[in-house]
């Protein structure tokens, strides 16, 4: 044999070893463009950063995750689209998103069809894990949070009786109305006036005045970020002092960027909080500090975490290389990982089944309350 073919032949001998150690090719689509971003963007943020970190530390058993990022614009057409793209062009093995539960309902049910799981970090809405058996999330409930924010609210002000706004037109805001009229009517809570908004509304003035003739002691808000900072500030121009509750909405530096310190004493919920002094959740708010010179969110903990209960569940599995098998293998594994991360103790929950169809897994975690101080959330002791 001549020297060359000699080379050739240890070559290919080499071959089924590069194979082995191919990426592990995983999807995200989440809201990259357009004012969902302020969401999008750290849940990015926090799944590059977990991802690297694995990556760096050898990936999982040799072989390196690689993350395909697509921009799904908050919008549930794009997600449609996007959810395609990923499961049949990009091939990944599973995929995060989308952000909005808005979107997951639009786009989950492409997933299940396609038996990928799909795993939401930031979709809390009612009814997201009934769609199918490959819908998972680590993002909490509105209805496991607002009950423990509402009765912290009550002992905080010592409340009697709330108003409530809320956005009638978005999947997320309409559900988590309907989760806190049913915990304020078990926690005997008077409503004294319920108003609504359409998405992109900028002035409330007429929903707030309302509001302000019905002199609740706190308002009740089921909101994205942009429109409960716009609330907060024309409340405070009308002269209202009370304080707000608000869900999962609340969970971004946005809502302080616009309403400063008229947001101060706002009750919000959350499994995450930076001032959980673990030693995981310190070396994330390290890593993410240097990386992006800034302060992560809620939601960029929930990513961070959700690629590492991926790659727990990975670990226990062999990728074959048969898409189809390794797809529903993923699928198998994920309900048994047992994961402590930057927002504490995790664990799947088998969710509750709707019209005889299977369910996905909920998040089985604790929720703590944040109350805003001088534009931030702190602990609520
Ligand atoms: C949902 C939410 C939003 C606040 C996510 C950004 O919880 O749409 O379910």
């Amino acid at each position: 044999m001549s020297q060359q073919l000699k080379i050739f032949v240890a070559f290919l001998s080499l071959c089924p070893l590069l194979a082995q150690a191919a990426d592990i090719r995983i999807g995200l689509a989440a809201a990259l463009s357009g004012p969902t971003i302020k969401y999008g963007g750290p849940i990015r943020n926090g799944m590059v950063l977990a991802t690297d970190s694995i990556n760096a530390k050898g990936g999982i058993n040799g072989n390196k995750l690689a993350l395909v990022v697509a921009d799904e614009q908050g919008k549930k057409e794009e997600a449609v689209s996007v959810f395609n793209k990923l499961i049949y062009q990009d091939k990944v093995l599973m995929l995060f998103g989308p952000t909005l539960s808005n979107s997951a309902f639009a786009a989950d049910p492409i997933a299940n069809l396609a038996k990928t799981v799909v795993f939401a970090t930031s979709n809390t809405a009612d009814g997201i894990t009934a769609i199918g058996p490959y819908t998972f999330r680590n993002s909490v409930t509105e209805a496991d949070v607002l009950p423990t924010t509402v009765r912290a609210a009550i002992k905080q002000f010592q409340i009697k009786k709330v108003a409530i706004i809320y956005g009638n037109d978005d999947v997320f805001t309409k559900s988590g109305y309907d989760v806190f009229k049913n915990t304020l009517a078990d926690q005997r809570i008077l409503v004294t006036n319920t108003e609504t908004y359409g998405k992109g509304e900028l002035s409330f003035k007429a929903q707030l005045s309302r509001i302000k003739d019905s002199a609740p002691d706190a308002i009740v808000c089921s909101c994205l970020t942009e429109e409960a900072a716009n609330i907060i500030l024309q409340t405070r121009s009308l002269g209202m002092r009370q304080p707000f509750i608000g869900g999962n909405g609340f969970n971004s530096s946005k809502l302080f960027d616009i309403a400063k310190d008229a947001a101060d004493n706002t009750l919000m919920g959350s499994p995450w909080s930076a001032e959980n002094a673990t030693a995981i959740n310190k070396q994330f708010l390290t890593d993410y500090r240097a990386r992006y010179k800034s302060e992560p969110d809620q939601f960029a903990a929930q990513a961070y975490d959700a690629i590492h209960i991926m790659a727990e569940a990975l670990k226990t599995i062999h990728l074959s290389g048969d898409l189809a098998k390794d797809r529903i293998a993923l699928r198998d594994a994920l309900p048994q990982v047992r994961y402590e991360g930057a927002t504490g103790k995790f664990a799947f929950r088998k969710a509750t089944a709707r019209d005889g169809k299977e369910s996905g897994y909920d998040a089985q975690q604790e929720a703590i309350v944040n109350i805003a101080k001088g534009g931030k959330f702190i602990l609520l002791k």
